[in-house]
């Protein structure tokens, strides 16, 4: 790939920042196959190709980029995700905090980071997995445990959460959904009703601060393959868009996490494109809802 004369995040930098951008290059979590460490510094250097304009032609030029670079939880998230959730936490809260993973279990450390940052947080988990074993595949800090330490960890309410593109469950994971009121709307769902699903879980997090864990192996293994447990019947990187943009449309968007990626079992690099598309429409949902809020702030004075 030719990058020549390209910089990172599409020329986007500056302080202070409107966007803080972190890694976590930790993949040992995953049991089935690692590589997600892998994912964070391969998104960087792609980033250069993407250009400062959303897939609608609203300039993200202006948008003040800040890359921290990697933060390590050492050889186990169990023991080390307070390392990371401590210097996410110090971000201010007016920036738009963007995680790199790693495997699903960095957001522990992500989500901790976002409920200092901004109490009372929504999540909304784009995920073919809940994650909310309590035991999973031989340990309780396995992929399949991800959410489930990271309500733990964070102290989030389940009831504050919103699963999206669910199509993989264990009976436990379904049991803890049902007890703990936790909104899950299924791949099947955004498959045959895209706009009703997103009205759904627009309704649950209208007037929310928002932060939205995305794990790649929610798109279709034809739009991401390159991810530790390819999950089939998924959603297109379309589908995954349009709900993300109508279902948040309502609320306060203050993070994103892309999890799983996984470069070594990628094809030509097109699940990190479509990680590098998601990050750049989310920032520009982002970049549109402050131009919206300034621009009314600006008409009552
Ligand atoms: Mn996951």
């Amino acid at each position: 790939m030719n990058l020549d004369g390209l910089r990172p995040w599409g020329g986007l930098v500056g302080s202070p920042p409107d966007v803080v951008v972190a890694g976590i290059a930790y993949d040992g979590s995953a049991v089935y196959r690692r590589g997600a460490a892998k994912a964070p510094q391969r998104i960087r250097e792609l980033s250069a190709a993407m250009p400062p304009v959303t897939e609608e032609g609203h300039l993200l030029t202006g948008l003040r980029v800040q890359d921290l670079g990697d933060l390590d939880p050492g050889a186990d998230i169990e023991t080390g995700w307070m390392g990371p959730m401590q210097r996410l936490g110090q971000v201010p809260p007016e920036a738009f905090l963007t995680v790199l993973g790693g495997d699903h279990c960095t957001a522990i450390s992500t989500l901790s980071a976002q409920v200092r940052r901004h109490p009372g947080l929504s999540v909304l988990w784009v995920d073919a997995h809940p994650d909310l074993c309590d035991f999973s595949r031989g340990g309780s800090w396995t992929c399949g445990c991800a959410l489930r330490r990271a309500l733990e960890a964070s102290g989030i309410e389940p009831s504050r959460v919103v699963i999206a593109g669910g199509r993989d469950y264990d009976p436990e994971e379904l049991e803890f959904i049902a007890a703990n009121g936790i909104l899950l709307v299924s791949s099947a769902e955004i498959a045959r009703d895209l706009g009703g699903a997103a009205g759904k879980i627009g309704a649950r997090l209208a007037g929310q601060k928002v932060h939205v864990s995305f794990d790649i192996d929610v798109l279709d293994p034809a739009f991401a393959p390159g991810t530790e447990i390819p999950s089939g019947a998924g959603l297109t990187t379309r589908q995954a868009l349009e709900l993300l943009r109508a279902a948040t449309e309502r609320s306060r968007l203050v993070g994103f996490d892309v999890v799983e990626v996984s470069p070594p079992f990628d094809t030509g690099d097109i699940t990190t494109f479509a990680a590098l598309k998601l990050i750049f429409e989310v920032w520009g949902m982002v970049k549109i809802a402050r131009e919206a809020e300034l621009s009314q702030l600006r008409g009552k004075r």
